[in-house]
């Protein structure tokens, strides 16, 4: 399996909760490496772009208050096979889904609230590190 890149996303619930330092750490013990990391406020914009494939949905405007609420930890892991396993890690969209083991199953109780992105392909990978690291990885 190739070795790839994703975005991850611990949302502004995770870091209002202080529970910023548990996900990554989750994720390092899988054996995914961290290549870079920036705790920032999203913009509207940020947000906006970030969500796009969610334009016409009913819970888009909810779901940008939601990720321009406070400060999210936007970090890339790089690892064998990285955005499946990110994706397993996280679980389920919905909360209420959510493996017992994984972290929406673990943290979270419904959405938007679910505390974690995990980029959903290397295409979207590529863009959304683009949108949250725009000076690039350094
Ligand atoms: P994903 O984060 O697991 O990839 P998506 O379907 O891409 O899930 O949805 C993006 C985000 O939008 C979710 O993580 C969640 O925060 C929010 N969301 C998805 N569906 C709903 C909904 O029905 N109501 C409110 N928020 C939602
Ligand atoms: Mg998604």
């Amino acid at each position: 399996m190739a070795v790839e890149r994703t975005l991850i996303l611990a949302k502004p619930d995770t870091v209002e909760r202080s529970l910023a330092g548990e996900i990554l750490a989750r994720f390092e013990r899988r054996g995914l490496k961290l290549r870079a990391a920036r705790l920032v406020t999203a913009s509207r914009e940020v947000g906006e772009t970030h969500y796009a494939e969610h334009k016409e949905k009913p819970f888009f405007g909810e779901l940008v208050a939601f990720i321009t609420s406070g400060p999210t930890l936007a970090f890339v892991l790089e690892g064998e096979g990285a955005i499946a396993t990110c994706r397993k890690t996280i679980g389920a969209t919905n909360p209420a889904d959510a493996d017992p083991g994984s972290l929406r199953g673990e943290f979270a109780l419904a959405m938007p609230n679910n505390l974690v992105h995990g980029s959903d392909s290397p295409e979207s990978a590529e863009r959304e590190i683009g949108i949250w690291f725009p000076d690039g990885l350094a």
